[in-house]
């Protein structure tokens, strides 16, 4: 990960609001990168390039989420670097991982209980109470995740986690997961966001391509189904944390933060919510040894 310098993690306990000003990048510099991570081949749709090695594909951590011996879905099989589906069957089950589009004129929000029509991209989403649990990184950088209110322009970053862990790979320490009600608008309407620190203005990315310092997309999106009781529709979100700007490079490997999030019921106040491991992945757990490491 030869772009991947590391990062001094900072220790942060708490919810921590901040707002974030303009990028002032100059227009040109907007222009050369407003095509640098389009998949050519799958128009709206952003590469995913290869890993360095000893890094993580998308199928390598497909297959450690859930489980089993994934492929390339036959609907979208494409080499790298480009936009690839996956599915596993185990025994009766099928999951499929479905990339979301990422840039895609007129597409509207992506709703996160899974009900969606027409077009839709991953830059905004829409509705509900909502589970978000870190399920790899590969980056050196640390890896704050969080979520902008809105569809903006007003960028004000909050931090949902810390994703706390020393060393690339699965594990992490509790608690590296959050659940969270979004109120803001009529749906609620928000963009996921990830941050390098709080007080590093060019490295808090969001889901949105025009929020980033770049102008670039920063994160894609899968949509996890499966025929499996009880599963539901998840989305698994691959940022990429560095830009493409002047001085600095990207390796556009998109899994520097994988973070799962799913609708789960709106929380009461003095109840225990059940994450990850709880009764929503009892009935896969049987099936496929779904592992979960924090
Ligand atoms: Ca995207
Ligand atoms: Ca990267
Ligand atoms: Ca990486």
């Amino acid at each position: 990960m030869p772009n991947e310098m590391s990062w001094e993690s900072g220790s942060m306990k708490s919810c921590s609001v901040l707002r974030i000003g303009g990028v002032g990048l100059s227009w040109l510099l907007m222009i050369a990168a407003g095509s640098a991570w389009a998949d050519t081949i799958r128009p709206g749709y952003t590469a995913v390039k290869q890993p360095a090695s000893g890094e993580a594909s998308h199928l390598t951590i497909l297959q450690r989420i859930y489980g089993g011996t994934w492929t390339a879905d036959p609907v979208h099989t494409i080499s790298y670097p480009t936009t690839t589906d996956y599915k596993v069957v185990l025994g009766s089950i099928t999951i499929l991982a479905s990339r979301i589009a990422d840039s895609v004129s007129g597409a509207g929000a992506v709703g996160i209980d899974g009900n969606n029509s027409g077009t839709i991209a991953d830059q905004l989403w829409h509705d509900g109470s909502v589970e978000a649990v870190a399920e790899a990184k590969f980056a050196g950088d640390n890896q704050i995740f969080g979520y902008m209110d809105g569809a903006g322009p007003s960028k004000t970053f909050v931090k949902l986690f810390d994703v706390k862990t020393t060393s690339n790979g699965y594990t992490f320490q509790n608690p590296s997961s959050s659940v969270h009600a979004f109120t803001s608008g009529s749906p609620p309407t928000w963009r996921w966001a990830r941050a390098r620190s709080l007080t590093d203005l060019a490295h808090i990315q969001s889901s949105q391509n025009s929020d980033n310092a770049d102008g670039l997309d920063h994160m894609v999106t899968y949509q996890i189904t499966s025929s499996a009781a009880g599963f539901g529709t998840r989305y698994l979100l691959f940022f990429e944390d560095r830009n493409i700007v002047s001085g600095e490079s990207s390796d556009g490997d998109f899994n520097d933060l994988v973070v799962e999030v799913r609708a789960v019921p709106v929380p009461v106040p003095g109840t225990v919510v059940l994450c990850g491991s709880g009764l929503f992945t009892l009935g896969l757990i049987a099936v496929v040894g779904h592992r979960r490491n924090r």
